[in-house]
C-alpha cells in the first residue's frame, strides 16, 4: 500500500455499512459534517482516512470508498464496551460537558483507552508517508498525538477537539489528567472551538505540568530541549452548498408546506432538533414550553413544538433515563393541552434524511438551541444557512460554541427557565423586519466562515508549525 500524505484518525470511518440495491452489503459514505469538510482535500493530497468501521469484531482490510482510502481498525465488543461507551462516553463526555451527568471512572476502562488509542496510533503511522501529516480528531482519541510522534517524529501532527474543555476545576477530576494533556501535547497544533476551551487547556497544561506557557503557544520538552505546540480555537463550521441547495428546490419548499399543513397549519412552529442527549437541554425547553402553555401564554391551537430527539447511544444508562424522563414531559404536556385537532408537541425519536431536515428547517418560524453545554452546535448553523428567504428566528444558548458567533440569535441561559420563557415569546412574537435583520446578520457570519474556510486555517497553522 503506497503511502498517504495527509492522514485523517478519527473514531469512525466516515462510512456505513448499508444494504446494495441487489441486497448486497456495500458500503455508503455518511454524510457526516467533517467528511464533507476533509473529502474534497482528501482526493486531491493522496489521503487515508483511519478509523473504526461501527461493527465489533469485524476485521477489515484497508478498502475505498467514494474515492477515499479507508484504513478500518477492529474493535472487540468489549472494547466497544470499555472505550468507546465507557470511557468516552460515560468518562470523558460527562466530564468535558461541566459533569449535567457523572462522570463514571474505571481503571478498566482506562486500559480499554489506553490500548485503542495505541492501535489507532500504530496505524496511523503505518499509514503516513515520510515528512506527512497527520490529523487526529476528537476526545475519543486523545492519546494518540503523542503516540504517533513516538512512532513517527517526522510527521507533523495536528488534533481538533470537538467538544468542549472543563474548567481546571472539573478537569482536575480526572484520575489520568496528567497523561490525557501529555497525550493532547504530542500534537503541533490543539484546535479548540472557542477560546474559552483554549484557555483552560492552557491553564491544565500549565497547573498540572508546569510547562512554560506563553500566550497560545507551550513549551513542551523534547530531548534536551522543548517543543513549540500551538493550542487556539478554529471554530468549526458547515458545509454551507448542500444547505442552500436543497433550500432552493421546489420539492423540498413543497415539503415544508406539507409539514406546516399536516401540524394544521399552526400561526408558529417551534424546532428543535438534537441527538438525543442531555447535554442538549431538551428537557429545559420541554419545561419552558409547558409552562408557556400552562400560563396561557401560548395556545396549542397557534404553535407545534416539533422536537426530533435522533437516537444516540442507548446502551448507555445515562441515555436511557433521559429518554424517560424527556418522553414522560412530552406525554405529560400533550395529554394537559391536547385538542383532537392540535398537539403541543410532536416529538420524533427518529433520525431522517437531510431533504426532511432542511424541508424542518424551513417550515419553523423559530429554531430552538438550548443545550446545556455544546463544542460548537452545527444544528444553529444549518438552520441559520438555510434560510434563504431571511426568516425565522434562532433562540440559542450561550453555553454553545456557537454563540461567540451568532450574535444576532436571540441569546438564552437554559438553566433560567424564565429568562427561556421570555425568549421563546421575544421569537414567537419577533416582527417580520427584525427577523430579517437579524438572520440577515446571522447569514453572513455562517457563508463566510463555512467549513472549508475552518479547515484552510487549521492547516494554515499546522503548515506554519512544520515551517519553522
Ligand atoms: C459534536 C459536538 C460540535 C441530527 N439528527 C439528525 C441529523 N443530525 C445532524 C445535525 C448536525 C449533526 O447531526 C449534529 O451536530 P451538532 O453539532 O449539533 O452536535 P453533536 O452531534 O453533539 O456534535 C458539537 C460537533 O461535534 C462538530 O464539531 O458542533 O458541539 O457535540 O449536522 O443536522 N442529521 C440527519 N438526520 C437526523 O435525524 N440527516
Amino acid at each position: 500500500m503506497t503511502a498517504a500524505d495527509f492522514v485523517v484518525v478519527a473514531n469512525r470511518l466516515p462510512v456505513d455499512r448499508v444494504e446494495g440495491p441487489d441486497g448486497e452489503e456495500i458500503w455508503r459514505t455518511s454524510p457526516g459534517g467533517l467528511v464533507a469538510a476533509l473529502e474534497p482535500m482528501m482526493r486531491n493530497v493522496n489521503g487515508a482516512w483511519v478509523g473504526w468501521a461501527g461493527q465489533a469484531d469485524v476485521e477489515l482490510a484497508p478498502f475505498e470508498a467514494g474515492g477515499i482510502r479507508l484504513i478500518p481498525v477492529a474493535l472487540s465488543a468489549e472494547e466497544v464496551a470499555e472505550y468507546y461507551e465507557g470511557f468516552a462516553n460515560d468518562t470523558i463526555w460527562p466530564l468535558y460537558h461541566d459533569v449535567i451527568a457523572p462522570p463514571q471512572y474505571h481503571r478498566e476502562w482506562w486500559d480499554a483507552y489506553v490500548t485503542v488509542n495505541r492501535r489507532f496510533a500504530e496505524a496511523a503511522a503505518a499509514a503516513a508517508a515520510p515528512e506527512g501529516t497527520v490529523w487526529v480528531h476528537d476526545y475519543q482519541l486523545q492519546l494518540v498525538p503523542q503516540m504517533v510522534r513516538e512512532l513517527r517524529p517526522d510527521v507533523t501532527i495536528g488534533y481538533f477537539h470537538h467538544i468542549p474543555f472543563p474548567a481546571h476545576g472539573l478537569y482536575a477530576q480526572l484520575p489520568w489528567r496528567d497523561q490525557v494533556l501529555r497525550g493532547l501535547l504530542g500534537a503541533d497544533v490543539i484546535g479548540f472551538q472557542r477560546a474559552q476551551d483554549a484557555t483552560y487547556f492552557l491553564t491544565a497544561v500549565r497547573r498540572r505540568l508546569r510547562y512554560e506557557v506563553k500566550g497560545p503557544h507551550v513549551a513542551v520538552p523534547e530531548g534536551e530541549g522543548t517543543r513549540t505546540a500551538l493550542a487556539r480555537a478554529f471554530p468549526i463550521s458547515i458545509d454551507t452548498t448542500p444547505y442552500l441547495e436543497l433550500a432552493a428546490r421546489e420539492d423540498v419548499r413543497a415539503r415544508a408546506a406539507e409539514i406546516r399543513a399536516s401540524l394544521g397549519n399552526p400561526k408558529r412552529i417551534l424546532l428543535g432538533v438534537d441527538r438525543l442527549d442531555y447535554t442538549k437541554g431538551i428537557r429545559h425547553r420541554i419545561k419552558a414550553y409547558g409552562e408557556l402553555l400552562a400560563e396561557g401564554r401560548l395556545k396549542v391551537e397557534d404553535v407545534t413544538l416539533v422536537q426530533v430527539a435522533s437516537p444516540s447511544r442507548e446502551r448507555v444508562d445515562a441515555y436511557v433515563h433521559l429518554r424517560d424522563e424527556i418522553e414522560l414531559a412530552v406525554s405529560r404536556i400533550n395529554g394537559d393541552t391536547d385538542t383532537m385537532g392540535h398537539s403541543a408537541i410532536r416529538y420524533l425519536h427518529q433520525g431522517y434524511p437531510r431533504e426532511e431536515m432542511v424541508a424542518l428547517y424551513l417550515a419553523a418560524d423559530v429554531m430552538l438551541v438550548t443545550a446545556l453545554r455544546d463544542g460548537m452546535n452545527l444544528v444553529a448553523k444549518e438552520y441559520v444557512a438555510t434560510r434563504v428567504d431571511d426568516r425565522g428566528v434562532l433562540v440559542l444558548s450561550e453555553f454553545t460554541g456557537a454563540a461567540d458567533e451568532l450574535r444576532q440569535a436571540v441569546r438564552v441561559n437554559p438553566h433560567d427557565i424564565e429568562g427561556l420563557k421570555d425568549a421563546i415569546m421575544t421569537a414567537v412574537e419577533m416582527p417580520p423586519a427584525e427577523q430579517g435583520r437579524r438572520m440577515r446578520s446571522l447569514r453572513r457570519r455562517v457563508l463566510d466562515n463555512d467549513v472549508d474556510a475552518w479547515s484552510s486555517s487549521f492547516l494554515a497553522a499546522l503548515s506554519e508549525v512544520r515551517g519553522r
